[in-house]
């Protein structure tokens, strides 16, 4: 039986023990199993047959030479939230961080990464090399300059185990610049301490257990693509999904509740990956507009809005099935039919809360075409009054838009007391340029009426993929950028209903462009016919647009500005949106960190069977991400930065 005597002394006396005590002939933990051991309906990919069993567990515990500390693998029962909590002594409500008489020694993580085959890395925060001091002692003015003139791409930060696009919340430990004088300090801040790079299932359920067992902060990175810092977390173990690439098609799946073709995509596949897949094999599958973000660890989990979703649902409403590693260390597959409340639940409750997921089943539909169009006026020549006509005109016109099943993206901003209006891009799928032309009509006419100059630009393609490449795919996402922070608001559809509630809403539209940086709006709304029974935010299935503000930060910003900023955000900037949206709701995927009543506002109805499902699936709390479902009794302390960080200890509050 596992007591809390028993790993603190069994902790104190590994590291009692010379480095040369670990046998470093210790094996990989794991056996194969057969590809059709699933009843997801498409065999397992070859990375997912790796796994660990009991068979394997009870094996480590025979072998001397990892027997003890094979208990720290075992899978779990549901007892262990009593023995690590009284391991705590409940001294100290927080998770085990160095110096704590759980934290493993130096041989327990050598063991560990022997039985993960190597697949565990120290995590170095890629500015490290433009620090002449610091503890990594890795200057390295070459280096520097390639991260630093590299930072604002994705790929810089996707391809490393430990790195996350938003340092605003991961604490702004470690920023890149060539001029060392002008730099802060670089330390491991809230970036995770250590990374398995899983390549295979076994290590992922390695990995869960052990944290699990020894309470750990985990944290799971895909592409460090999210907002709000749920990627990182201070002194953590992180599980990098990264590498679970693989894309198969099959076109004739068959489940008792859908019948057509589908993709099996792996974790690590991003929108990129995803949308060539599909452009190859003839369909169309639904992503984001950012080519970066990944499919399957935030998107589909918390939502997943898509230039397809007026035709197909949101990322969530595609997902048939999943394969997914839970709080236990035990990997379930997860259908409608099986584990249904988990398959509830993963299809909108949000990334990084319910388990870890390896690959997902998900529709494709029928290629299609579209015309996209990019177009822009200002208020250069015409007054400001006038200029907010033009907008009225198109905002006036937007049911009709989604009525047609089209989807768009524009930016309103006042830029040294110029407003600017930029359609980046309208994408009417299975429109051709004539028929774009007569939906657009009465607004070019208006904006024609009222002497607005605009420029317009807009090509038909045959398929969504050159459309997409075109237009979103160039979007600069201001990765790695600190200097801003951004919130969001879904209008309900029902805001149009008549003139007064849509005035109301585009005054607080106007006010948001008046007090922010940026605002960018997208029309769009989810097909009905797609909506499945999920946990999709209900705000989602009433949409009529969504709304994102960024506020500005300056980088030398202090601590009290930037807490005033985040304040101005919350309450200046959104909160009008938020009272003329009674019944609209929050993304939690883009939220402002500091969303009030963020329950309500990312999940709404669904919030109170999320929180039993999370309650019964992961009894230990291990798995935490800011403002996640079940995230109440948690905090980081990471003492005021303005913004929530995660540069500090995770503890019970
Ligand atoms: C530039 C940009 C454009 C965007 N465009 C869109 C858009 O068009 N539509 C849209 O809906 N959203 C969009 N988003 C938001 C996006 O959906 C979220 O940022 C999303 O969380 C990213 O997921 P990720 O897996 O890429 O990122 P990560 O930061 O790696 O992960 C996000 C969350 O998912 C968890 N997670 C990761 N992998 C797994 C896994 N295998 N199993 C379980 N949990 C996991 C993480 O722990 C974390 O909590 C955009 C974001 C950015 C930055
Ligand atoms: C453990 O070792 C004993 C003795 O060698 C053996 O009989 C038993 O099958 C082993 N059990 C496992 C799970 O390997
Ligand atoms: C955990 O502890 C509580 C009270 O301390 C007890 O009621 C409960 O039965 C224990 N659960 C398990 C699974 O041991
Ligand atoms: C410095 O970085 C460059 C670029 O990555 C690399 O080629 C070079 O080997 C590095 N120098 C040292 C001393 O590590
Ligand atoms: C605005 O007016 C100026 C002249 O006053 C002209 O040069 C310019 O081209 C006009 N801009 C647009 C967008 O029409
Ligand atoms: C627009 O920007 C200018 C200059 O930055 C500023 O003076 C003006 O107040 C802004 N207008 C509004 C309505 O915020
Ligand atoms: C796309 O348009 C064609 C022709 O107008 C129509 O027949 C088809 O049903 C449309 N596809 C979808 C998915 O609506
Ligand atoms: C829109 O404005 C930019 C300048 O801000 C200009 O370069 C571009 O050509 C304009 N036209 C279109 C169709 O976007
Ligand atoms: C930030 O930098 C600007 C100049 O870029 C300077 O005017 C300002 O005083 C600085 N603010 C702080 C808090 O250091
Ligand atoms: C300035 C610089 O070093 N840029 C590099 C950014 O990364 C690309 C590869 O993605 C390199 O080719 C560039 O040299």
């Amino acid at each position: 039986m596992l007591t809390t005597f028993v790993i603190s002394s069994l902790v104190a006396a590994v590291a009692a023990n010379a480095q040369s005590s670990v046998d470093a002939s210790i094996a990989p933990a794991a056996t194969v199993l057969p590809a059709d051991s699933t009843d997801a309906g498409v065999p397992l990919f070859a990375v997912e047959t790796t796994q660990l069993t009991d068979g394997v567990v009870a094996a480590l515990a025979n072998d001397s030479s990892v027997a003890d500390v094979a208990h720290l693998f075992a899978f779990g029962d549901g007892t262990e939230a009593n023995a690590t909590a009284s391991a705590q002594k409940r001294a100290s409500n927080c998770k085990t961080y160095p110096g704590d008489a759980l934290w493993p020694s130096q041989i327990v993580w050598k063991i560990f990464d022997l039985l993960l085959g190597g697949a565990l890395a120290d995590i170095i925060p890629i500015a490290s090399p433009c620090y002449p001091k610091s503890e990594y002692n890795d200057y390295n003015a070459t280096q520097c300059a390639i991260v630093t003139a590299n930072w604002s791409q994705g790929v810089t930060h996707y391809s490393d185990p430990g790195s996350v696009m938003f340092p605003m919340y991961e604490g702004k430990t470690c920023l890149p610049g060539t001029d060392p004088t002008a730099l802060g300090t670089c330390t491991q801040g809230g970036y995770a301490l250590r990374s398995v790079k899983a390549t295979n299932v076994a290590q992922i359920q390695l990995a869960v257990n052990f944290a699990r067992t020894l309470n750990l902060r985990l944290v799971v990175k895909n592409t460090g693509h999210d907002y709000n810092g749920r990627s990182t977390g201070k002194d953590a173990l992180s599980i990098w999904t990264h590498n679970f690439k693989e894309i198969k098609y099959v076109a004739k799946y068959k489940s008792p509740t859908y019948s057509g073709p589908v993709f099996k995509v792996g974790s690590g596949v991003q929108g990129f990956e995803l949308y060539a897949a599909a452009e190859k094999y003839g369909v169309s599958a639904v992503g984001g507009i950012c080519p970066t973000v990944g499919i399957f660890g935030g998107y589909s989990a918390g939502g997943g809005h898509s230039p397809l979703m007026q035709f197909y649902g949101v990322g969530s409403d595609q997902i048939v099935a999943l394969e997914v590693v839970t709080a236990d260390g035990r990997f379930n597959t997860v259908t409608p039919e099986t584990n249904s409340d988990l398959y509830w639940a993963l299809l909108g409750g949000g990334g990084g809360t319910f388990g870890i997921v390896t690959s997902a089943i998900v529709k494709v539909h029928p290629k299609m075409p579209v015309t996209t169009s990019v177009f822009n006026f200002t208020s250069a020549n015409v007054s400001t009054e006038t200029f907010w006509k033009g907008v009225e005109a198109f905002w006036d016109d937007m049911p009709a838009y989604n009525e047609a099943k089209t989807y768009s993206y524009f930016f309103i901003a006042n830029t040294s007391g110029t407003y600017s209006f930029q359609m980046f891009p309208f994408f009417a799928t299975n429109q051709t340029v004539a028929q774009f032309e007569a939906l657009t009509k009465p607004f070019f006419n208006k904006l024609k009426a009222l002497g607005i100059p605009y420029e317009i630009s807009t090509t038909y393609y045959d398929t969504f993929y050159g459309g997409y490449q075109a237009t979103f795919n160039v979007i600069d996402s201001r990765i790695g950028g600190y200097t801003s922070i951004p919130g969001n608001r879904i209008i309900p559809a029902e805001n149009w209903n008549d003139a007064k509630t849509s005035a109301a809403t585009l005054a607080a539209v106007k006010h948001a462009v008046d007090n922010a940086l940026r605002i960018g709006i997208y029309h769009q709304h989810p097909n009905d016919d797609a909506a499945i029974d999920n946990a999709v935010n209900p705000a989602f299935r009433n949409e009529g647009a969504m709304l994102i503000a960024i506020n500005f930060v300056a980088a030398n910003a202090t601590v009290a500005t930037i807490g005033a900023e985040s304040l101005q955000l919350t309450n200046d900037i959104l909160g009008p949106l938020r009272d003329v949206t009674p019944n609209g709701g929050t993304y939690g995927n883009e939220a402002d960190p500091a969303e009030p009543d963020w329950q309500n506002a990312f999940w709404g109805k669904n919030y109170e069977r999320l929180l039993r499902i999370k309650k019964k699936v992961d009894p230990t709390e291990l798995f935490y991400v800011h403002h996640g479902v079940g995230s109440e009794g948690w905090a980081v302390d990471d003492g005021d930065r303005g913004v929530p960080t995660q540069d500090g200890k995770l503890c019970r509050t």
